[in-house]
């Protein structure tokens, strides 16, 4: 029986400075996600977006934690509120949520909702490591801190995540962790998180690292969570992002990433939920980012040359 995918748009760039990663969720459709997916045999049914108020209209600082900055705080618990329950009623659908972002603070709903009702594990395909809470944060972005907040770390005032209990440290993977802010990597350090740097990636080949990532988030859990930022490319094959750090995966790398996911996923059923973030479009180059993350989603639901 084939998987069928439930593609849900999360349209929000509250967690991130630079605009237009709203425009993430079109641009990937535009640049044929549901034919690619398609193309690996996977059923799709689009929701369409959720409906995000502009930024414009809100103030930014309007509710605030008494320790730190962390700024649309009560807009990005909102959307990822009602994202939250749409990942959750896909799954209990027996289909297969798939978030399109937005900023990456739109995972603190898509694990909420998949950890529901099942102990979940995360792959986190990402340049930085998102593990700030707003007492460490340099910048009141949420989008560097959807770990901390579905870990249930820091402090967010009165902004209670309902953060997903089913979710543990020791079955959280970071895979190509290039940039990291200095209290942050004291966090990461001390945390029980497992962490593959793109050093490890140049020692060990992505391939094994992915392997070694898939058995650590597995264990002792029911599912797996895949988030892929798109920053965790290198910026010269994905230029569209909104925080570009040199030094990332190539192309080659980021499809054997997602095709030993799909392997796994294929033979055992691993993955329950998956989310695409990061694509800015203002900042793409003929929607090239778009389309690998489009072909890269394939990739993950097992697209095959032969
Ligand atoms: C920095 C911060 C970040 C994504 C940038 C950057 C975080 N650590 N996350 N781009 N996806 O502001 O917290
Ligand atoms: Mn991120
Ligand atoms: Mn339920
Ligand atoms: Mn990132």
């Amino acid at each position: 029986m084939s998987e069928t995918v439930r593609i849900l748009g999360a349209p929000m760039d509250y967690g991130a400075d630079r605009r237009g990663v709203d425009m993430g969720p079109s641009a990937i459709r535009y640049a044929g996600l549901a034919d690619r997916l398609e193309d690996a045999g996977v059923t799709t049914i689009d929701d369409g977006d959720l409906s995000i108020p502009r930024a414009e209209e809100r103030d930014p600082d309007a509710e605030q934690p008494a320790d730190g900055h962390a700024k649309f705080l009560r807009e990005v618990e909102d959307v990822c509120t009602r994202l939250g329950e749409r990942v959750e009623s896909a799954l209990e659908n027996g289909e297969f949520p798939l978030v399109l972002g937005g900023d990456h603070s739109v995972a603190i709903g898509s694990m909420r909702g998949s950890a529901r009702d099942a102990d979940l594990g995360a792959i986190w395909f990402d340049a930085h490591a998102d593990l700030n809470t707003p007492a460490t944060s340099p910048s009141g972005n949420v989008h560097g801190m959807p770990l901390a907040a579905t870990l249930g770390r820091g402090a967010f005032g009165d902004v209670d995540w309902a953060h997903a209990p089913r979710v543990r440290e020791e079955s959280i993977v970071y895979v190509g962790l290039r940039s990291i802010d200095d209290r942050e990597r004291e966090l990461v350090r001390e945390s029980e998180m497992t962490a593959f740097t793109m050093a490890d990636i140049d020692e060990y080949g992505m391939t094994a690292v992915v392997e070694d990532a898939l058995d650590v988030a597995t264990s002792g859990t029911d599912g797996v969570h895949v988030s892929l930022d798109l920053d965790w490319l290198d910026p010269k094959t994905a230029p569209g992002v909104g925080t570009p750090v040199r030094g990332g995966v190539t192309y080659r790398e980021a499809h054997a990433a997602l095709e030993t996911v799909a392997t796994r996923h294929g033979r055992e059923g691993v993955v329950r939920s998956m989310d695409v973030v990061e694509v800015n479009p203002i900042l793409d180059e003929r929607n090239e980012t778009a389309r690998l993350a489009a072909e890269l989603t394939a990739s993950a639901f097992g697209n095959r040359i032969l």
